[in-house]
């Protein structure tokens, strides 16, 4: 008994002084091992103790610790996998960040982009304000006078109407409902026609009664913006016909108000202005026809002659509808009434509007 004591007693001091010594080291390296399960810092501590044990211990408590300290070797190494496919994700997760992060920067980018264009826009934007300002206060401004056309307005009731225009005053004169402006009428012969160069410029008559507007008014009008012509006539047997040509225009004064233009004929009265087309005016004071004396002298009143006239609306007026003593001085249109120029028309009305109404 006393010999086995022996024997077992340092094995005994040597197991407890050995798991004390392993409590005390483990004790002593507790916090950074639990702090931090994936460190190999136990492993290093325990390797010395484990060397030791390999020579203190039995063959069965080696054992015993040996197994022990793989199965902690593996549940470190399990938490350094942990950390690891920790680590991946947390990687994955930067670079997906990363990838949005591109993406936002690629916004902005096209943001910014659209921004400029968007301020370019403002800015012609702005122009096209302000130029479409600019015109509707020149558009106001106009309205604000009132400024009247050189023409009759091209529907409404028909009476006298103010003309104004560039060059020449204002002045009244006969519209119809169709815009329609009379510049020459003749129905009940108050009027004389045997006028002067002067009085066929300006213009002479009441514009109630029989009158011819004026040359010059006609110019101006004319040669501001292209005309049409429409002549009415009446015979004493009352019937009517009409001349409508599609272009109208009269020369300057320096022209000697020339007939620049007629265009096409279309009516009932037949082409007898034709002739006259592009030959000056005559008075009898003025001779500016081809005739070897003056038309206007010789014949009666004012007109485009040649040699002498195949349509003559300034004529004498005659009540009976002929001339007496054979004269050839009458209102003609020789066309409508066989050339029988001691006919005499007893209606005439000479009117002219702009061709784009
Ligand atoms: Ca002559």
């Amino acid at each position: 008994m006393k010999a086995l004591l022996i024997i077992l007693f340092p094995l005994i001091f040597v197991s407890l002084a050995s798991s004390n010594l392993v409590n005390a080291v483990q004790q002593k390296s507790s916090n950074p091992i639990v702090e931090n399960p994936c460190s190999s810092y136990r492993v290093w501590v325990l390797r010395p103790i484990l060397d030791r044990f390999v020579k203190v211990n039995s063959s069965e408590e080696l054992k015993v610790q040996v197994n022990a300290m793989a199965e902690t070797i593996k549940d470190l190494q399990s938490q350094i996998n942990c950390k690891g496919e920790q680590l991946v994700e947390k990687t994955k997760e930067i670079k997906d960040q990363r990838g949005k992060v591109n993406v936002l920067a690629a916004n902005i980018k096209h943001l910014r982009s659209e921004l400029v264009t968007a301020k370019a826009e403002i800015k012609n934007k702005d122009k096209q304000i302000q130029f479409n300002f600019e015109k509707i206060s020149e558009i106001t401004e106009e309205l604000l006078e009132c400024k009247p056309k050189g023409f009759c307005p091209s529907e409404g009731p028909s009476g006298i109407y103010n003309i104004t225009m560039r060059g020449i005053d204002t002045f009244g004169i006969p519209c119809n409902s169709k815009g329609w402006l009379t510049i020459q009428k003749r129905f009940d012969g108050s009027e004389n026609f045997d006028r002067p160069w002067k009085d066929y410029k300006d213009g002479f008559g009441n514009t109630t009664g029989e009158f011819f507007i004026g040359l010059e008014k006609m110019h101006h009008m004319t040669h501001e913006q292209p005309h049409e012509l429409y002549i009415a006539l009446r015979k004493i047997d009352g019937s009517t016909s009409y001349a409508h040509y599609k272009d109208f225009k009269i020369g300057s004064e320096e022209e000697s108000y020339a007939l620049k233009a007629l265009g096409t004929y279309e009516g009932t009265a037949g082409d007898s202005l034709r002739v006259h087309e592009n030959k000056k005016f005559t008075t009898f004071d003025r001779d500016n026809d081809s005739y070897k004396f003056n038309c206007a002298a010789d014949e009666y009143g004012g007109w485009w002659y040649y040699n002498c006239a195949q349509s003559m609306l300034n004529g004498k007026y005659y009540k009976e509808g002929h001339s007496r003593d054979n004269k050839t001085n009458g209102i003609l249109w020789g066309s409508w009434h066989n050339n029988d120029w001691t006919y005499s028309l007893t209606f005439v009305e000479m009117m002219i509007r702009p061709k784009t109404l």
